[in-house]
C-alpha cells in the first residue's frame, strides 16, 4: 500500500509570488528562450523572464501539483514577456490559473490551431482544459504573478510549441496588446 503523504501549507506572497518555505525555483531567462520569439535578436542583454517556484508532490495522478509563476514585464521587439507554453504530455490533463498580481494574457490552443485568448489579472480563474497548449503573457508593467494548479502527473511537452509556436502572437501594436497571426505557425 503506497503511503499517505502528509497534510502541508505553504504561504503565497501574491506581489512576488515567493513562497515560504520556498520550493524548487526554476528560472528562465530569454537565453532560454531562442526559438519562442518571433525575434530574439532584438535585444543584445539576457533578462531573467520568469520564475516558476514549484510545490513538488509526487507526479502521479493522486496529486495535484501546483506553482507560482512570476512573469516580469518587458518586451522582445514588439512581443511581451512570455513563458515557453507547453502542451501536457498526458494531453487530456487540464489545469487552472488564478492570478495575483498584473496584467496578462493566456494564449491556449489546440493541436488543431483552435485558439483562445483569454484576460489574466487578480480574480480572474482561468480554466485549461486537456488538450489545449498554453502559454501566459504580461501585458502590464509590473509583474504578472499567477498560481496554477494541475494533476501532478501530467508532465510539459515543450517541444511541439517550438517546433511550431502558437497560432497567434501577442504584440503592443501601438495601441495596447493585440493578438495577431504568427507568421512561423506551422500546422500539423
Ligand atoms: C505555470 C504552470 C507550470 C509552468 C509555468 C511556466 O505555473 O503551467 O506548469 O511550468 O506556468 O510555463 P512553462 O512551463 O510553459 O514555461
Ligand atoms: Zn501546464
Amino acid at each position: 500500500m503506497t503511503s499517505l503523504l502528509n497534510p502541508f501549507s505553504v504561504s503565497i506572497d501574491p506581489r512576488s509570488g515567493d513562497l515560504a518555505p520556498d520550493r524548487n525555483v526554476q528560472e528562465r531567462h530569454l537565453s532560454d528562450m531562442p526559438r519562442h520569439y518571433l525575434d530574439a535578436s532584438a535585444r543584445d542583454d539576457d533578462p531573467l523572464v520568469y520564475a516558476v517556484h514549484q510545490i513538488d508532490v509526487p507526479a502521479t495522478s493522486s496529486n495535484l501539483l501546483s506553482s507560482t509563476t512570476t512573469l516580469y514585464p518587458g518586451k522582445v521587439g514588439l512581443e511581451y514577456f512570455m513563458t515557453k507554453g507547453h502542451f501536457h504530455k498526458v494531453r487530456d490533463r487540464a489545469e487552472i490559473y488564478y492570478s495575483l498580481a498584473g496584467e496578462g494574457r493566456l494564449v491556449m490552443a489546440t493541436e488543431e490551431g483552435e485558439v483562445r485568448v483569454e484576460e489574466m489579472r487578480p480574480g480572474i480563474a482561468n480554466y485549461v482544459p486537456g488538450g489545449w497548449s498554453h502559454r501566459s503573457v504580461n501585458v502590464g508593467d509590473s509583474p504578472l504573478v499567477f498560481y496554477a494548479i494541475y494533476i501532478a502527473d501530467a508532465g510539459q511537452d515543450y517541444a511541439t510549441i517550438e517546433d511550431k509556436g502558437f497560432p497567434v502572437v501577442i504584440v503592443d501594436s501601438g495601441s495596447g496588446p493585440t493578438a495577431v497571426e504568427n507568421p512561423r505557425f506551422s500546422r500539423s
